[in-house]
Parts: C-alpha cells; sequence; structure tokens
C-alpha cells in the first residue's frame, strides 16, 4: 500500500468511501450508467470533475483534476502530460495532498505506484535552486574537523535560533507594546529597553541547558552569568550584546546581536571570570546577527567570513555572502560622531582632516554598530569611536563589541585597533571594559595608526 495508502487509511473509511460512493451514483444517474463508464480514463476522470464540481465539493474535484492531468501513460519527465501536472502543481491548482491522494486511491492515473515518476513530477515542480542553509554549511564545515564533537556547532545552531526569536520580537516592535525604556538600568548606568530584556533572557534560555557552556556573560550583566545547577556544563564561554544599538529601536533603525565563543581555559567545571577575560586574538568564533530591512547573520570561526540572510517564509538562514571580503577602492566610507570633534585629541584631529582632504571617502553614521560595522565590511571604508576627553578609554565594549567584530574584520581581509595596538591583542582585565574601535580596510585603519597611535595609551 505504501507510505500515501497507510497515511490516507483513516480518511478513506469516513471520508472518501461515502464520497465516492455519491460521486458514483449521482455520475450514473445523471449520465446513465453507460456513457459515464465508457471512454477512455481521461473522458471518465472529466466525467467525474463535472460531478464533484456541480455537487460543490473542491477538495473532490482538485483530487480528480490531479487524477486527470495525469492519466494515461506516463511519459516522463518533460512529456506534455507531465508538464500539464507540473504546472498545475507549481500554481497550486492542485494541492499536493491531492496528488498523493489521487496516487493512492486511483489506479491508471498514470503514476500511480510509480514511485520514481512521481517523485520526479514533485522534483519538476519544484525551482531549480542551489541553496546552502545554515544547518548545512555548519554539518560540511564540522566534517572538516574530523575529531569535531559537535558541540561547537550545537552552539551556531543555539544561536542562530535565538536570532530568529529576537529577529520576529523585533520586526513587531512597531506592533505590540514592546516599545519603550523598561523603567531599569543596566550595569553601566544606560536606560534598559524591553527588547534587550527579552533579547538577553532568549540567547540565555536558548544556551543555558545544552551542556555545550561552561558559563556566559552579557552586556545586560554585571557578573559572569552561571549555568543552572541542574544543568550539565561544557567546555565553552559564551560573550553576548544580545541587543546592540537599542536607543535606535523606536526609530527603526537597524539593530544587533553580537557573539564571541572562547574556549575555556580553568580547570573545575564552571566557568568563571578568568575564562571570560581572555583576548580576542584566542576567540574560537565570533559572529553578529543585524536585523535590517532583512535579517543577516555574520560569523567566522578563523576560516572566513560568511553571512546567511534569514528568509522569513522558511525560516532559514542562507547563505547569501559567502567569503566575505572588505573591498578596496572607491565606495568607501568613514563613520564617526563628528559632533564629537570639540573632545577629541590633536591625532584624531588631524586623522580626520587628512581624510576630508584626500577626499576619498564619504561619511556615513548610523549611531548602531552592527549597521554601520555591517555596512563597512560589505562596501569597505573605516568605523571610528576613539577615545575622547568625556570618555577617555572610548564608549565600546571590548569583549562584546570590539573583540568579536574584529575578528570577523581580520578574518575578512580588514583591521582593527584601539589606537597603537591591535583590538586582538588586548588582554582584558575587567568584563565591561571599554575600548576605543578603529575598524575597517586594512589600510584606512593602519593611516589611522599612524596618525592617532602615538597618543593612544591602547
Ligand atoms: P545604544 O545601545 O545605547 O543605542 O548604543 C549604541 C552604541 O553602543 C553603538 O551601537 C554605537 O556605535 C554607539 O553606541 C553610538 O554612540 P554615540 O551615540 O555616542 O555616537
Amino acid at each position: 500500500m505504501g507510505i500515501p495508502g497507510i497515511l490516507v487509511a483513516g480518511p478513506l473509511v469516513s471520508v472518501a468511501i461515502p464520497g465516492l460512493l455519491l460521486i458514483l451514483i449521482v455520475g450514473l444517474v445523471s449520465e446513465g450508467a453507460a456513457s459515464f463508464l465508457a471512454g477512455s480514463t481521461d473522458l471518465v476522470l472529466a466525467r467525474l470533475i463535472r460531478v464533484v464540481e456541480a455537487l460543490a465539493m473542491p477538495s473532490w474535484a482538485a483530487l480528480f483534476r490531479g487524477a486527470w492531468l495525469g492519466a494515461g501513460r506516463h511519459r516522463g519527465v518533460g512529456g506534455r502530460r507531465t508538464r500539464r501536472l507540473t504546472r498545475a502543481l507549481r500554481e497550486g491548482i492542485i494541492p499536493r495532498p491531492a496528488i498523493t491522494l489521487t496516487a493512492a486511491l486511483v489506479p491508471g492515473s498514470g503514476w500511480c505506484g510509480r514511485r520514481g515518476c512521481f517523485s520526479d513530477l514533485l522534483r519538476g515542480s519544484m525551482p531549480e535552486t542551489s541553496v546552502t542553509t545554515l544547518s548545512r554549511h555548519i554539518v560540511e564545515e564540522e566534517r572538516k574537523h574530523p575529531h569535531a564533537t559537535g558541540a561547537f556547532s550545537s552552539i551556531l545552531y543555539d544561536i542562530a535560533l535565538a536570532a530568529k526569536i529576537i529577529s520576529r520580537e523585533v520586526n513587531k516592535a512597531g506592533l505590540v507594546d514592546i516599545l519603550g525604556q523598561a523603567g531599569t538600568t543596566n550595569v553601566h548606568g544606560e536606560a534598559v529597553q524591553k527588547l534587550d530584556m527579552f533579547a538577553d533572557a532568549v540567547i540565555y534560555k536558548a544556551m543555558d541547558h545544552t551542556g555545550n557552556l561552561c558559563c556566559m556573560a552579557s552586556e545586560e550583566h554585571s557578573d559572569v552569568v552561571p549555568i543552572p545547577d541542574r544543568f550539565p556544563r561544557g567546555n565553552y564561554v559564551l560573550l553576548y550584546d544580545p541587543l546592540d544599538g537599542s536607543s535606535n529601536i523606536d526609530v527603526n533603525v537597524p539593530i544587533g546581536t553580537i557573539f564571541s565563543i572562547h574556549r575555556k581555559i580553568t580547570s573545575g567545571s564552571d566557568g568563571c571570570l578568568e575564562d571570560c577575560l581572555q583576548p580576542g586574538s584566542r576567540q574560537l568564533a565570533a559572529g553578529y546577527v543585524v536585523y535590517g530591512s532583512s535579517t543577516m547573520l555574520v560569523y567566522t570561526s578563523g576560516a572566513g567570513v560568511y553571512g546567511f540572510t534569514l528568509d522569513p517564509g522558511i525560516g532559514e538562514f542562507l547563505l547569501s555572502h559567502p567569503n566575505i571580503c572588505i573591498p578596496a577602492g572607491a565606495g568607501r566610507t568613514y563613520s564617526v560622531n563628528e559632533s564629537y570633534t570639540e573632545r577629541w585629541q590633536p591625532g584624531q584631529r588631524r586623522f580626520m582632516d587628512e581624510l576630508k582632504r584626500e577626499g576619498r571617502l564619504s561619511s556615513r553614521y548610523i549611531g548602531s554598530l552592527v549597521a554601520d560595522v555591517h555596512r563597512t565590511l560589505l562596501q569597505g571604508g573605516l568605523f571610528m569611536y576613539p577615545a575622547d576627553a568625556r570618555n577617555p578609554r572610548g564608549k565600546l565594549r571590548l569583549l562584546y563589541e570590539a573583540a568579536p567584530l574584529a575578528l570577523i574584520c581580520r578574518q575578512a581581509g580588514g583591521g582593527a585597533i584601539a589606537g597603537r595596538r591591535d583590538i586582538l591583542d588586548l588582554a582584558p582585565t575587567e568584563l565591561h571594559q571599554r575600548t576605543p574601535l578603529y575598524i575597517g580596510s586594512l589600510d584606512l585603519v593602519e593611516h589611522a595608526r599612524a596618525c592617532v597611535g602615538g597618543e593612544s595609551e591602547f
């Protein structure tokens, strides 16, 4: 009987047999037994279609129309009848379940019992594409490491899942009462918005029970976030900024999630501060998700940078930007909050004057780090958040923002410095340590280093 037959066994007894009997009786009575049954399968099916349409039975009509289109000898994919059926499937004239049901119920429909032909037809109705999902990409990457335990892959899956949930809420933000500040402040004294807290909880909940992590650290928590006692511990540490740029939520500007993964370096099963305070160069992987006109996940695990765009229709991240490299040359921008010019040190002002005098770069500043860096990564240029008189250590966080983005940029052929030193070489001493940041195309980063490095303590 096969799978379709088994699937329809229940409905067959309660619905299909009485339905079929009704159709036959009406058909035989209305057209006369002999003429109703005379003729080819095509003709009989055409009459059945007429009867069920007259009886206002749309699903039976779809069923017989499917059978009619496929009736006769199967001529292989590309045959006239097959093409008709394929087009009907693609255009949704005949729903797939109707075809499956027909294949099981109507002998002589041309493709009954011919599993090969039938699947060819279904395949023929699909658009010809070669799509790499994030899952497939992760599996293929994991195969390159025969000793991999799968834990690392599993962390990436879980981050992607959390990103989809956050993306859904970000898209709804204008519709539901989730906007506005929650009325509390985070460890940096900044107003926390509801979506920040939501994103923070989503990521934590997606990761806390998997047995892959020994601890986490989030921009929204003052201390290391432990794994609950009831769950097993693993060998990795996750550091994340759940929703960067959240002051932009209310005005529909892109915002993002940033993450960084380290290996646990201390003994004992619980992770601790020391596991979190590792230089960026020791990151095993880093990435970000930008919630913009589309949602994109960009990540590196040290072998190139890959960008995946979320297809909301199927809920999958699809590889859209394989092997991202920061472009050199035209079309590049510098990106800095120029309203702070008066607070800048002389080297920073000199650097800006030189850039403007050269006139090769245009200016863009969104004020949402992930969005500004994402543009810089794809189009080339330089993003800067320098130290200044008000923020002598800069504003951005080394562990949750600068280090993960620096790894991505380095992997894409760019660079990232704090002033004198590479971001990836900085050894953090505090969880929420801030740093100045210059990140982007390598030539521009080195130009910045030449101008500001001398006066920078970083
Ligand atoms: P919010 O999360 O408070 O919006 O801060 C965003 C951010 O940390 C980073 O995403 C921006 O690049 C930077 O601050 C913008 O800071 P300025 O408003 O000082 O330019």
